[in-house]
């Protein structure tokens, strides 16, 4: 068992352009460690995450260890690699590209088909006009509505807020899961 003292893993997940990145350099409270490069297809950026983005918190009493994925499928072997020994995740999509919630649906299956692990679905860009709502995600993706959290990637607060109810997921005794 991981005692409480030892850093919980944590893997921050979903489509290119979610908001991973920027989530894991909102709450880091060490510079992060980020691995760009110029993307090699057209995902409306030129840079994105091929390797990933490492981030240090502590919560509660609790060190976390925070790890964002690259969003391309053709870095999948990474949500792997990543997910390995991984206690939550978090699973992000922008709220306002709707046409990117089936990726992020395969994202979270490709990775919870291979580790049980407990997840929240993070529904970011809520500062933005013209977003889905938290439920209505919750909807389209079959999950309870408390499984799906709205947030501002770039707001410490949501941030903070979204971690501590995944860790309340995560440190759940395993009786009760
Ligand atoms: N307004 C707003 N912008 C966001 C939010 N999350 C991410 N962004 C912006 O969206 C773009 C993509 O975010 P990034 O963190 O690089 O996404 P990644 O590809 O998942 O790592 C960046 O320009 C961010 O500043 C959010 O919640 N609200
Ligand atoms: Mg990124």
């Amino acid at each position: 068992m991981t005692s409480p003292q030892a850093p919980l893993k944590l893997v921050v997940s979903g489509p290119v352009g979610a908001g991973k990145t920027t989530f894991v350099q909102t709450i880091s409270q060490t510079p992060v460690v980020a691995t760009e490069a110029e993307a090699s297809e057209d995902i409306g950026k030129t840079n994105t995450t091929v390797a990933f983005d490492f981030g240090t918190l502590t919560l509660d009493g609790q060190d976390l260890h925070l790890y964002g994925t690259p969003g391309q499928d053709r870095f999948s072997f990474m949500w792997e690699v990543l997910c390995e020994g991984a206690l939550g995740l978090v699973l992000l999509v922008a709220g306002d590209r709707p046409q990117d919630f089936a990726h992020a649906r395969n994202i979270l299956e490709f990775i919870t088909s291979r580790i049980p692990v407990p997840f929240l679905v993070g529904v970011t860009r809520q500062d933005q006009p013209r977003v889905w709502d938290p439920a209505d995600v919750a909807l389209y993706f079959g999950l309870p509505e408390e499984q799906v959290v709205g947030l501002n990637a770039g707001d410490p607060e949501d941030v903070r807020l979204l971690l501590a109810r995944l860790l309340e997921l995560t440190l759940r005794p395993l009786s009760l899961a």
